[in-house]
């Protein structure tokens, strides 16, 4: 038996799009092609929207705005204390906002409401503000050099920036790159996820309102490879930072190279190991573990998806994360009582479906769930296999859905080198009480975030990207502005000095 598919009553809040065109110069325009495209409802996969769908000539103009502002506009070339007193001004919108904010991002990609209104909306409010507090703190150094030179450095900004971000945190997504790019005095095109554009374009629309000046904060609406790629190939965009999957990765900095050699920085996804030792306390080690790949039904770069627990304690892990993930409630991410809601859309529950089915035929068992939830949308239940071998796919690829591949492991030495068998380096989880054991495994393990004793620790002030194939530049934290500023060196000669 899999989890519960919740299908009680509750009060559904009311949906009001009102943002559906691209948001270029500081004005809402169609298409020049006149296209839109659907987006769709992943409860039902119900069309919710017709937006305009932007391609290489919207983004063409986007860019020029941009390049405009950036050249000859006032958000470069204002204070930093003025800057980031509009970015809070855009902050306090965006909190007068959050709950239609929220439905929208839940309706779009099927996360869930009452955490949108919790946790992820007021994260955003949180990232500008912090960003907001840092844009009048970018200083340089001053270098004594050679007797002959002093000099010192300028931070400047980087200049037009594509932001391309993914469906799964809108919102976050959105303020992750927006905000340290804002504070830097950066201008940019932001491309949202087909999946996910609607909240991209009411933060815009609250942008203007609050005082960002036109052509400094665009959004074009479409398709990864069309309007996606024309940023990455873009002669005047001069920096990309990219989140999403590996492939397109790999695509963003083929284009970089071809064109302009443009500055990159990418977050491609993970497949994060969290290592469970002996001494843990087996319940409070199933909560976080089961947390770490259900929650956002596992769409989540940082998903803790392969489960290494030490021998000692690994049959009764196994039987009380089958009981915990049968109390899973997956339904409507309006209701209230709900866990889990449906995976994004069509494409991801199939890849989800898929990846379920051939780890079954690749050997491994499944401890619970395994199959489709209800008869409409894209609801999976939460899914735990064993008896999962390091080279089987399910233990190697990034699945993106409610899947725990269970492992069992012996030594310290032998959980070390599993968690590292994988091309990706973004999070790791260690349980324990040992403290030497924690400290020496967190030094071995090559990933970006490790996190002891806990999972999802998240804050603003905290450095996040990836080792290896997870990706390079880091987001979050003062890290995230170096992302968008340019150091220039300034000498002048010194005579006669006597140090
Ligand atoms: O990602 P894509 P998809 C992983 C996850 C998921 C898989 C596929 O495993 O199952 O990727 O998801 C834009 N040039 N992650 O297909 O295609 C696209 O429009 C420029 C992990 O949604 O990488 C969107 O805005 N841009 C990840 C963004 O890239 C292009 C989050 C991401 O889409 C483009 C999302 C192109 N040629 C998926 N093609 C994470 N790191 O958290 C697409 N895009």
């Amino acid at each position: 038996m899999g989890s519960q598919c919740n299908g009680d009553e509750f009060e559904m809040p009311e949906i009001k799009i009102k943002f559906t065109k691209l948001f270029i110069n500081g004005q809402f325009v169609d298409a020049i092609s006149g296209k839109t495209f659907e987006t769709r409802d992943p409860r039902t996969g119900e069309v919710i929207a017709y937006v305009a769908e932007g391609d290489k000539a919207d983004v063409d103009v986007a860019v020029k705005a941009a390049r405009e502002a950036f050249d000859h506009g006032k958000w470069p070339r204002m204070s930093g204390y003025e800057r980031g007193r509009i970015m809070m001004k855009l902050a306090d919108l965006i909190e007068q906002n959050i709950e239609e904010l929220a439905i929208l991002d839940s309706v779009d990609v099927g996360k869930l409401f009452s955490l949108n209104k919790i946790v992820d909306i007021p994260g955003t409010i949180h990232l500008l503000q912090y960003y907001a507090g840092a844009a009048d703190k970018i200083h340089g150094e001053t270098l004594k050099m050679s007797r002959e030179f002093q000099g010192y450095t300028l931070k400047e900004p980087i200049g037009v920036v594509g932001h391309i971000i993914p469906w799964n945190f809108p919102s976050t997504m959105f303020f992750f790159k927006v905000s340290p790019a804002l504070a830097a005095g950066c201008t940019m095109v932001v491309k949202p996820a087909e999946q996910s554009p609607l909240s991209a374009l009411y933060y815009a629309h609250l942008a203007k309102q609050a005082g960002i000046p036109d052509g400094v904060l665009n959004v074009v609406t479409g398709f990864g490879p069309t309007a996606g790629a024309a940023i990455c190939s873009h002669m005047d965009v001069d920096k990309v930072s990219f989140t999403g999957s590996a492939e397109v990765g790999r695509l963003v900095m083929e284009a970089a190279a071809r064109s302009n050699l443009k500055s990159v920085s990418l977050e491609l996804g993970g497949k994060s190991p969290i290592i469970i030792f002996d001494d843990a306390d087996v319940d409070m080690a199933v909560d976080l573990a089961n947390k770490a790949i259900f929650y956002n039904k596992g769409e989540i770069c940082v998903a803790g998806s392969r489960i290494y627990v030490q021998e000692g304690i690994y049959d009764e892990f196994m039987k009380k994360a089958a009981e915990k993930a049968k109390k899973w409630v997956v339904g409507d991410p309006f209701n209230p009582q709900v866990h889990q809601g449906p995976q994004v859309d069509k494409k991801q529950f199939e890849k989800v479906l898929e990846y379920i089915e051939h780890g079954k035929k690749e050997g491994a068992t499944i401890l619970t769930g395994g199959r489709p939830c209800g008869d409409k949308g894209y609801y999976i239940e939460p899914t735990i296999f064993t008896d999962v071998k390091e080279d089987m796919s399910i233990a190697q690829d990034e699945i993106f859905g409610p899947v725990m591949s269970l492992m069992k492991f012996k030594t310290v030495e032998e959980a070390i080198e599993k968690a590292n068998n994988t091309r990706y380096g973004l999070a790791a989880g260690i349980v324990t009480k040992d403290l030497n054991i924690a400290n020496r495994v967190s030094r071995s393990i090559r990933a970006g975030i490790i996190w002891i004793n806990c999972y999802f620790a998240f804050d603003v002030d905290c450095p996040f990207g990836g080792y290896k194939m997870s990706g390079f530049g880091r987001d979050m934290g003062m890290h995230a502005m170096d992302k968008y500023l340019q150091v220039k060196s300034v000498v002048t000669p010194i005579y006669g000095s006597p140090w």
